[in-house]
């Protein structure tokens, strides 16, 4: 296909037939989408939403399977406020040639597919056509970590943080600042704004690191609140005269204001109006990493879960509307290993689930985990090796070129990950390009379960109503 035939393509496929769907009054769902930073939360919507509008590789949706979903559709979400998520951007970026993975993204946007569908059972004759509203709503799950701010007082917090920060070299610039500076002094706004950049770089550092379990989230990701007041604090040592208009008296009062305009307006706003969720990680990421940046995953990730157990917060109970009824846990980029080792792989999330959440705890929820990839990069094949038949992948590198990669056999347990010492030498993923994909009327990119993953998200919404 020419390149105009694909943009022509690409611009029909995000087309609304949003006649169809312009009744008030349906039915809709809200679906979070959360993940740390690089998780693959935009490569998964783009493909699953292109996915539910060309369905031949959907068959593990059972409405899609017995043939009752009649027409989707994208159409003008509900938010007025919140961006849209950019759905033609991200798939033209899949579909370009040379293909691109889509550019990183940093706050909360929403997607609205809109389905139509049979309904089933007995209402099926009375009713005729059903329509659901999905509404897809991104958002990073840094920000979900700073909950554990909220019953944090300014010097709890300061003392926890500064308490990791000395064992981090990547504090060096952060420590050598705030050792000079007499929080007892009259305040300077500069002095505040240096201790923020210096404390936001040694956040920045630890994330490319390799840490995820670090907050202020929006010290790593501002957004518009770049330079704002609530963001333009820092941690100083437990002191004994806050006096007011000190240093040390501002930064806490700062910290409340983070509190205030930040975390609570997004619990409130986007995270208490979600119906379901699914909660992307890239372990496999994380294991070749090593076995520090496993803890940490795993920490972060108990910290992400505490927000879906709102009981544990007594602040969150009292703002959240409704309950998360179902909640997926995903391991990501799973086409990074042969499907043989998949089993391996789902079992170590769900153990990792288990470990990282008492599931009693999630009263009323449906939790699973799932291996998933939003886009599949690579093809399965066997190779000879000493005798052997060894399953490995083949994708692009990022420079282009074709290669096999076995990263190692995966492990199938948290017992097993703790024993052995992890690290590239056992097991390494490394990037790949995207795959090279022609667009096609009937199907979406690739992918890998993204279909059964949709199943237990909205599977009993396309049912009978
Ligand atoms: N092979 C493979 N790589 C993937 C897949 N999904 C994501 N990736 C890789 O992971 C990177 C990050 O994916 P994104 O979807 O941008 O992740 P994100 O969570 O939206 O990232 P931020 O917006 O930066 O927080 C991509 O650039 C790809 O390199 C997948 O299904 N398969
Ligand atoms: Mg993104």
């Amino acid at each position: 296909m020419s390149i105009s035939g694909i943009a022509d393509d690409l611009s029909r496929w995000a087309e609304g037939a949003q006649d169809r769907f312009s009744e008030l009054f349906e039915p809709s769902l809200r679906l979070g989408v959360t993940g740390l930073a690089r998780s693959g939360k935009t490569v998964f919507i783009t493909s699953l939403a292109a996915n539910l509008l060309r369905r031949s590789r959907m068959m593990g949706l059972t409405a899609q399977a017995e043939g009752r979903i009649l027409a989707a559709a994208l159409s003008p979400q509900p938010d007025m406020e919140a961006p849209r998520f950019d759905f033609e951007k991200h798939l033209g970026d899949l579909y370009a040639a040379p293909p691109r993975w889509p550019d990183s993204t940093s706050s909360v946007a929403q997607l609205r597919v809109s389905i139509r569908y049979e309904p089933t059972g007995i209402l099926a004759n009375l009713t005729g056509d059903a329509a659901l509203h999905l509404d897809i709503v991104d958002y990073p799950g840094e920000w979900l970590l700073d909950l554990a701010l909220m019953p944090m007082s300014y010097d709890d917090w300061a003392r926890t943080a500064l308490a990791a920060a000395a064992t981090r070299a990547q504090a060096a610039d952060y420590i050598e600042w705030m050792r000079g500076v007499d929080p007892e002094a009259d305040f300077i706004e500069g002095d505040a704004q240096t201790g923020a950049r210096l404390f936001s770089a040694y956040l920045q550092a630890c994330r490319r690191a390799g840490y995820s379990n670090l907050t202020p989230g929006r010290f790593l990701l501002p957004g518009e609140m770049a330079g704002a007041p609530a963001l333009t604090f820092a941690p100083l040592p437990p002191h004994s005269d806050g006096a007011k208009g000190s240093l040390a008296a501002t930064m806490a009062e700062r910290f409340e204001a983070y509190k205030r305009v930040v975390v609570r307006p997004f619990f409130r706003d986007h995270f208490a109006r979600l119906d379901r969720q699914i909660v992307l990680v890239d372990a496999l990421g994380a294991i070749s990493n090593g076995a520090e940046a496993v803890a940490d995953m795993e920490m972060a990730l108990t910290g992400i879960l505490g927000a879906f157990r709102p009981g544990a917060n007594s602040w969150l109970s009292a703002i959240l509307g409704k309950k998360i009824d179902k909640l997926l846990l995903a391991v990501t980029k799973a086409d990074h290993i042969h499907h043989r080792y998949h089993p391996s792989l789902q079992a170590l999330v769900r153990d990792l689930l288990s470990q990282s959440v008492d599931r009693a705890a999630f009263k009323g929820a449906e939790v699973d985990a799932i291996a998933i990839a939003g886009v599949r990069a690579t093809i399965e094949e066997e190779i000879r090796r000493a005798g052997e038949t060894v399953p490995v992948v083949r994708g692009r590198l990022p420079s282009g070129e074709q290669a096999q990669l076995f990263p190692g056999e995966p492990p199938n347990s948290m017992t097993q990950l703790a024993r052995s010492d992890w690290g590239a030498d056992v097991f390494a993923v490394e990037p790949l390009a995207p795959p090279v994909l022609e667009p096609r009327e009937d199907e979406g990119p690739p992918h890998i379960r993204l279909d059964q993953a949709l199943e237990f998200l909205i599977g009993d919404r396309l049912g009978g109503r």
